[in-house]
């Protein structure tokens, strides 16, 4: 298959300083898992921030080695490009709008010339180990500009882009002042991938209302080079999330789990400090419950497990205070001696720890306002395996409603229902929650993150290899 270059924001690493010392270690997140095959092997790349910024040169010279020797490049960015680029454009202006927020949008010029000039120095640092025999897999909408940069430097490239969060309706997308420049940028790819089939209408509804390009089904011309859009829904390492729930040391947290909230359902809820997850929403959803069920008192505990994210950015400091405030009040009002309906933890756990959360919890309640894909559902699921009960709740806006349709879909705006269907699952037969569960895990386990990468890079060699013989008609 040729040599693959992957370009991402964040390289899947976290360096550490300890007494002084720079430690690397590698961090396996779902995205590592899944590229890991393709760039550990000879002379396959993984280029991105090392999420650090050196002291001295002497500091760049060590992350750099050390960074290499895992096959890894690192981008080095400065504050300012941290402020402009990555809290500015990316989070303040792409992530909101992306995810139907238009109000949180912060449209500052400033902000698009830091991104523009950030996704320059990726470009820059990428064409110094690119040749035209390599496949690009670019990652993300921090990099939108990217793919454009480098197919300038080069028309015969192999470009895939991969944008991991939904992509806006095109009256939304319209807002932007520089959607043109935005879309030209993605444009420069080959192959386009969402995770679902809603995504690329929205991004081809814009291509043609603010391009004036005519799609085809689901594939344009650009330059005489015809670019396809496809969805590529992603999942997760089911092997891993399966064999953890059956090995013997997660299934004893899980016991003590259940045992330290005995004769309590336990509700779980994993996500990062995120306005797109429904936090606030899902709180309100239980208070509802306890309001209108008050047999519920003592008998049910919401888990909360949010993990710290973007802190820095406005929008988030104040999320964290009204989760805290609601958390605070929800407790007050409804708790008794001895018994909280939240136990609210704001911290990154271990695998170990997550798996047996997963394992002991009978309810997994994802409730996002907008979500690309939400991989919290899809372990859940692979986790349900010793006696396959559980109760799946999510979201009717997450990617993942469209692959777990045997999943209770709810619609986190409608605070009566998700009460309401809380309540079901809370109450739901052993027979309907196994075949639920097991119903939803077919289609976890058939469509695994490497499935996922697999269909990925032979659909970039077929648009290759479709374009070449379109040439040489
Ligand atoms: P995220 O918004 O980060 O990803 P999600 O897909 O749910 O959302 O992934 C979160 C990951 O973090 C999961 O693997 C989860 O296990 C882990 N995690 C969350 N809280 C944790 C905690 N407290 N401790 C430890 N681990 C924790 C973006 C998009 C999603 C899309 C993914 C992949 O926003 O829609 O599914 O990329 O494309």
């Amino acid at each position: 298959m040729g040599k693959t270059f992957i370009i991402s924001n964040r390289l899947p690493v976290k360096i550490e300083r300890k007494k002084n010392k720079l430690v690397v270690t590698r961090s396996e997140g779902g995205l590592a898992t899944g590229l890991g095959s393709f760039y550990r092997e000879d002379g396959s790349w993984w280029l991105g921030w090392p999420g650090i910024i050196p002291k001295n040169t002497e500091e760049e010279e060590f992350i750099r080695k050390e960074l290499h020797s895992l096959n890894l490049i690192p981008v080095f960015l400065t504050p300012e490009d941290i402020k402009g680029y990555y809290e500015g454009f990316s989070n303040a202006v792409l992530w909101p709008l992306c995810h139907y927020r238009p109000s949180f949008v912060d449209f500052n010029e400033a902000y698009w010339n830091s991104y523009l000039n950030v996704n320059n120095k990726f470009a820059s640092e990428a064409l110094k180990h690119l040749d035209n025999d390599t496949n690009i897999w670019i990652h993300d909408y921090q990099l939108m500009a990217l793919p454009e940069l480098l197919r300038k430097h080069d028309q015969s490239f192999t470009i895939g882009y991969f944008h991991h969060i939904p992509f806006p309706p095109e009256e939304l997308f319209r807002m932007l002042p520089w959607r043109g420049q935005l879309l030209k940028g993605l444009l420069g790819a080959d192959l386009i991938g969402f995770h679902t089939f809603e995504d690329t209408q929205n991004f081809l509804n814009s291509c043609s209302s603010n391009l004036r390009m005519e799609a085809h089904y689901n594939n344009l011309k650009c330059n005489g080079r015809r670019i396809f859009v496809e969805a590529f829904p992603m999942g997760i390492d089911y092997e891993k999330f399966k064999n953890a729930a059956l090995s013997q040391e997660v299934l004893q947290k899980a016991r003590e789990v259940k045992e330290y909230y005995r004769n309590q359902k336990i509700i779980l809820s994993v996500d990062r400090l995120d306005y797109s997850k429904g936090i606030i929403e899902r709180l309100r959803a239980l208070e509802r419950l306890l309001k209108s069920h008050p047999e519920m008192i003592g008998k049910i505990v919401l888990y909360m497990l949010i993990v710290p994210s973007r802190d820095e950015v406005s929008a988030y400091k104040k999320l964290r205070n009204d989760i805290d405030r609601l958390v605070g009040n929800i407790n007050a009002v409804y708790g008794r001696p001895g018994w909280s309906p939240v136990a609210y933890f704001y911290q990154s756990v271990p695998f170990e720890e997550l798996s047996a959360l997963y394992v002991a919890a009978d309810i997994c309640f994802v409730n996002s306002i907008r979500d690309g894909m939400n991989l919290v559902a899809k372990e859940y699921i692979a986790s349900k395996q010793s006696d396959k009960r559980g109760v799946l709740l999510l979201s009717e806006f997450t990617g993942a409603s469209k692959e777990l349709t045997d999943a209770v879909l709810i619609n986190p705006h409608d605070s009566i229902k998700v009460s309401a269907s809380l309540y079901h699952a809370l109450n739901m037969p052993v027979k309907e929650q196994k075949e639920r569960i097991q119903a939803c895990q077919h289609i976890v386990e058939k469509f695994h993150v490497h499935h996922w990468v697999k269909l990925f890079m032979e659909r970039l060699q077929e648009t290759k290899h479709l374009q070449r013989k379109e040439l040489a008609r």
